[in-house]
């Protein structure tokens, strides 16, 4: 096994990694920038390099600095978790190059799934079902007139660059169409530095369920059944849960035969998530891989038992897979809150010095933060500062123990999501599962 892992990341995600390094005897060596130095990443790692100033272009996603912390330090592998460099094709192959291995997938898949139009290719071929929509790029708007009266309203464009919602587009009629078409090519090139786009029939009000797989080098696949992330606010995912409440064990077969089958139409190794989308007749639908470990894969530990970041780092170095698809079982049922430092009305961001803080314990509660009490949020990076993941046999009984966790939860001196996550505990429709990707929106207009 690998002797010293360079952790590229912060926060949570590089607490989370860490604390499998130790459990597998592995030697950790954190990146921070100058305002990280106090994080708890730095103090929990063997070793730590600092790898430039705040701003994330100059430390996080400072190539040269963060190989040469690797190359200084002797790691063997760089685990990139999620966000910054993690899929970052160029990344994994400057890596591979160093003779540092990367723990993710190869260049080529994250190629492949990066681009939203080539990993549709790859999954029709071997018979993932997609929406309707057009195999090549659309060029200019009187083609995008024509495909979109042969798909039928409403249609949606997408970057073809893209990813994970942004500068998407949602067209109700023909005379909507030019003008939609000229901001999503816009919004493309601004955001993904490609103007290209596509067009797909849009699927009104849909779940997102999304498949995690793990992979090794050998060619084997599984999957570690569902996720349901379909509380989302603005794209950012709010809550996820395992398993779905739509998902029947028929479907659940279908989706991972579906989500394996994609996973080996690309040669993927390491972890990786098919998102789908699932209509309201229970037609399931490929959206795109995330080629990363993801902030909710610990509501897929809690109900399989598996550790996702060891499998990754297996893999990685590699092993082949340990399990079968029968030795998987969905026990119970887990959710997880994501805690952000922000107004919980407004949802602005709320850096500043949490004066107390103490964490909700007990029976199948699981808090994974990288937060203490005099901690300072920085205003640099993301606001999320804790997941809050509960597990029980019923989502009933999940459901009373995260709204009893929430109110153990105490963050002060600055504002979070959680009294957010209080009213959702206690809403009836989340309470009866009648959840889409339009619930916040719903809840935030009450
Ligand atoms: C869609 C869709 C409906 N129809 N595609 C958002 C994340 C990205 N991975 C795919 N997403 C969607 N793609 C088709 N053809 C709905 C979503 C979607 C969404 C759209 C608008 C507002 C909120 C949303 C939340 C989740 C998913």
């Amino acid at each position: 096994m690998f002797h010293k892992i360079l952790i590229a990341n912060r926060g949570e995600i590089a607490l989370r990694i860490i604390r499998t390094c130790k459990e597998m005897g592995i030697k950790t060596v954190a990146v921070y920038s100058k305002p990280d130095s106090e994080s708890l990443h730095v103090k929990l790692a063997d070793e730590s390099v600092c790898i430039g100033p705040a701003p994330s272009l100059s430390s996080y996603l400072n190539i040269n600095a963060i190989i040469s912390a690797a190359e200084l330090t002797d790691a063997e592998a760089i685990h990139p978790g999620y966000g910054f460099l993690s899929e970052n094709a160029q990344f994994a192959e400057i890596c591979e190059n160093c003779g540092i291995t990367f723990i993710g997938p190869t260049a080529e898949s994250m190629r492949i799934m990066g681009d939203k139009i080539s990993a549709r290719q790859a999954v029709i071929k071997v018979g993932v079902p997609i929406l309707p929509g057009t195999k090549e790029g659309v060029h200019d708007v009187n083609e995008a007139i024509k495909v979109a009266k042969e798909i039928g309203f409403p249609v949606i464009i997408k970057a073809t660059a893209g990813g994970g919602g942004r500068g998407m587009k949602i067209v109700h009629s023909p005379a909507a169409l030019p003008n939609a078409f000229a901001t999503a090519r816009a919004e493309a090139q601004s955001g993904f530095g490609n103007p290209e786009v596509y067009i797909e029939r849009y699927c009104e009000s849909p779940r997102h369920v999304e498949i995690q797989i793990l992979a090794d080098k050998h060619g084997n696949v599984i999957h570690l059944g569902e996720r349901d992330c379909s509380i989302q606010r603005r794209h950012q995912k709010v809550i996820e849960e395992a398993p779905s409440t739509v998902t029947t064990p028929e479907l659940r077969k279908a989706m991972g035969d579906a989500a394996v089958a994609a996973a080996k139409a690309v040669n993927y190794s390491s972890v990786g998530t098919m998102e789908f989308l699932v209509d309201k007749n229970n037609n399931f639908y490929f959206m795109e891989m995330n080629t990363r470990v993801q902030v909710e894969h610990p509501v897929t530990e809690m109900v399989t038992g598996v550790d996702v970041v060891k499998e990754q780092i297996r893999s990685a170095y590699g092993l082949k897979l340990r399990y079968t698809q029968d030795d998987i079982q969905i026990k119970g049922h887990a959710i997880e809150c994501r805690i952000n430092a922000e107004d919980s009305v407004k949802f602005t961001p709320s850096p500043g010095k949490i004066t107390d803080y103490h964490t909700p314990g007990g029976l199948g509660v699981r808090v994974d933060s990288f937060v203490y009490t005099n901690y300072s949020v920085l205003p640099h990076y993301d606001s999320l500062i804790a997941k809050l993941i509960v597990h029980a046999d019923t989502r009933d009984e999940a459901i009373k123990r995260m709204a009893r966790a929430l109110d153990e939860y105490i963050v002060d001196g600055i504002k979070t999501t959680i009294p957010f996550h209080k009213r959702i505990m206690a809403n009836k429709d989340f309470i009866e599962g009648n959840i889409d990707t339009g619930f916040i929106e719903r809840l935030v207009l009450e």
